[in-house]
């Protein structure tokens, strides 16, 4: 196979052996960002929908996950990086019952990357975790991801408890995962929330929107 669709495969086959030497050729050829977003991403949407689709079982996409992780690993001391650390903070948490990590994990190096303190807590976050990290580490803003569907709903509640508390102005919001639409997030959870609640579709979004709020 040609190296891209190679790469490509080793996502979807879970296949560590190899990985990282094609990596490195991969790498003589396109930045390190490109390789995430135009390959291995494309993987890991061929493994939702094996997944989705009752063609592969939940094992295997855990092995798919961890040889995506490795080569995000493996590439990320090839991405570009301000050393300004200063633009701002944000509070970074996959939501309340929800473990998957891969994408927040990609909002964190990008926004790393680009000059913001990043605080990451993890998976399966309660709000009560991310208010206390949110005050502890006096960040700017408050960032949630969650892929379920399930996800979706926690995130509103935890919304709503920023409301009943009283703190809904005090951090802006950034919602991302695959479950939201931008509908959702930008009319629905916007229209009964106090404070400011923003949609990334992506990581580049995210960072736009960071941009944006810190301007
Ligand atoms: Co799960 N899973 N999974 N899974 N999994 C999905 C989400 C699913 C859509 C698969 C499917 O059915 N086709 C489905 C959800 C269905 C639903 O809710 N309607 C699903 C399910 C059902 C489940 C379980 C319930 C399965 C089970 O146990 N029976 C279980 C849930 C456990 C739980 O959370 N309590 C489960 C478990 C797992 C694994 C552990 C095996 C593994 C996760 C490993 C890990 O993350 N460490 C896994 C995986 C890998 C997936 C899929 C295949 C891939 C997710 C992924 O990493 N994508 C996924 C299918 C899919 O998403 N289509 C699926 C790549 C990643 C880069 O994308 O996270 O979307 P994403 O991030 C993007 C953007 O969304 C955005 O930026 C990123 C890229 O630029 N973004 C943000 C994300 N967060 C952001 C935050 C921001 C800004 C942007 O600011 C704060």
């Amino acid at each position: 196979l040609p190296l891209w669709e190679r790469l490509k495969r080793r996502i979807v086959d879970g296949e560590l052996n190899g990985l990282r030497a094609d990596l490195d050729e991969a790498l003589s050829q396109r930045p390190a960002l490109e390789i995430v977003n135009d390959v291995l991403l494309d993987g890991m949407k061929t493994v939702g929908e094996l997944f989705g689709s009752g063609q592969m079982q939940l094992p295997f996409v855990l092995q798919s996950a961890e040889v995506m992780k490795t080569a995000v690993a493996h590439l990320e001391p090839h991405m570009d990086k301000t050393d300004d650390g200063g633009k701002g903070r944000i509070v970074l948490a996959t939501v309340k019952g929800d473990v998957h990590d891969i994408g927040k994990n990609l909002v964190d190096i990008i926004l790393s990357n680009n000059g913001y303190e990043v605080f990451n807590l993890g998976i399966k976050q309660p709000m009560s975790s991310i208010l206390d990290a949110a005050k502890e580490h006096r960040a700017d803003v408050i960032g949630m991801s969650g892929l379920l569907v399930k996800s979706t709903v926690i995130m509103k509640e935890n919304l709503e408890e920023l409301n009943s508390r009283g703190l809904a102005g005090r951090w802006p919001v950034l919602l991302g995962g695959a479950a939201l639409t931008r509908a959702y997030v930008e009319q629905d959870l916007a229209g009964l929330f106090g404070g400011e609640v923003r949609y990334a579709r992506d990581a580049f979004e995210g960072l736009r929107l960071m941009d944006a709020l810190m301007a």
